[in-house]
């Protein structure tokens, strides 16, 4: 990443990188998630709710698949329980992830202990999220820099939930928010003003790095295809950067310090962190 990428992180709010991981960058925690499907398909079927496991299924569409075959929605925007892993570890720690970010921040680098994976499901309302600034979720951020790394874990189009941004809208600062009755989340109360051309819509290829700021405006298209948009999400800061208490800050740690490739924080001490923490069953 040259300086031209940072000059466009500042300017824009948010990044691409394309290839920044390899394939085999991202198939332990692929693999985590498909265990656990496979898991929840045996004990579906061995409990007679379904009649196939969709065992020769893709990894795009079994998931949809055995949810159709039973009849229920996903009905959480997110996994985070089910996906803690050393895989998981592996990929928030990455020195290529890392990388890109020691570009945009610096070396000393912590990982907020948010993360994501995201099974968004074809036709899915709940997972389609509208225009918002991520800080509106995370109180008292706003005064700082908190970014999140997006990874596709499936080639992501327009067609399938690609996500949209307003490029620079992060300059204007945190919005107010209010509720509104059939969104799950707060919304704007002035919703950013766009004509189509503002808007940035990012097609990716599984291996593209996406990272983009706290302020920055973006949203989540309707999937309309038939295959799950599989992604995943991590937070960071620098280190020193205060969480204000949020529900993840037990599971925060360094990620990197002084440029050290070495990352400083080891998975057993991670899970250890975990064990302790006091959130890490209010989550699917
Ligand atoms: O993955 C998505 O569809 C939405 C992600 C998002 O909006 C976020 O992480 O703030």
């Amino acid at each position: 990443m040259g300086t031209n990428s940072e000059k466009k992180f500042v300017e824009q709010g948010y990044l691409v990188m394309k290839s920044a991981l390899l394939e085999a960058d991202l198939a332990p925690l692929i693999a985590v998630v498909s265990e656990f499907v496979d898991k929840r398909a045996t004990e579906l079927y061995n409990e007679g709710v379904i009649s196939d496991i969709y065992e020769e299924m893709s990894f795009e569409r079994r998931w949809y698949a055995i949810l159709k075959a039973c009849s229920r929605e996903n009905e959480v925007f997110g996994w985070h329980t089910l996906v803690f892993s050393e895989a998981l570890f592996d990929l928030i720690t990455h020195p290529r992830v890392l990388d890109v970010l020691e570009r945009l921040i610096g070396g000393d680098i912590q990982f907020n202990g948010d993360f994501w994976v995201r099974p968004k499901l074809p036709n899915e309302k709940l997972t389609t999220l509208p225009w918002h600034q991520d800080s509106a979720y995370m109180p008292h951020t706003e005064n700082d820099t908190h970014l999140t790394v997006w990874l596709p874990l499936v080639d992501v189009k327009t067609e399938n939930g690609a996500l949209q941004f307003l490029p620079g809208s992060h300059k204007a600062g945190l919005q107010t928010y209010h509720r509104v009755p059939d969104e799950a989340f707060a919304v704007p109360v002035l919703p950013p003003t766009s004509s189509d051309t503002d808007i940035d819509t990012l097609e990716m290829k599984k291996g593209d790095l996406l990272v983009f700021n706290n302020l920055v405006f973006h949203r989540s298209l309707l999937n309309r295809s038939d295959i799950i948009r599989w992604s995943v999400d991590f937070r960071y800061s620098r280190i020193g950067t205060s969480l204000h208490g949020l529900w993840h800050e037990a599971i925060a740690c360094p990620a990197r310090q002084n440029g050290t490739r070495q990352c400083p924080t080891s998975w057993r001490t991670w899970r250890a962190q975990w064990d302790t923490s006091p959130h890490k069953d209010r989550f699917v």
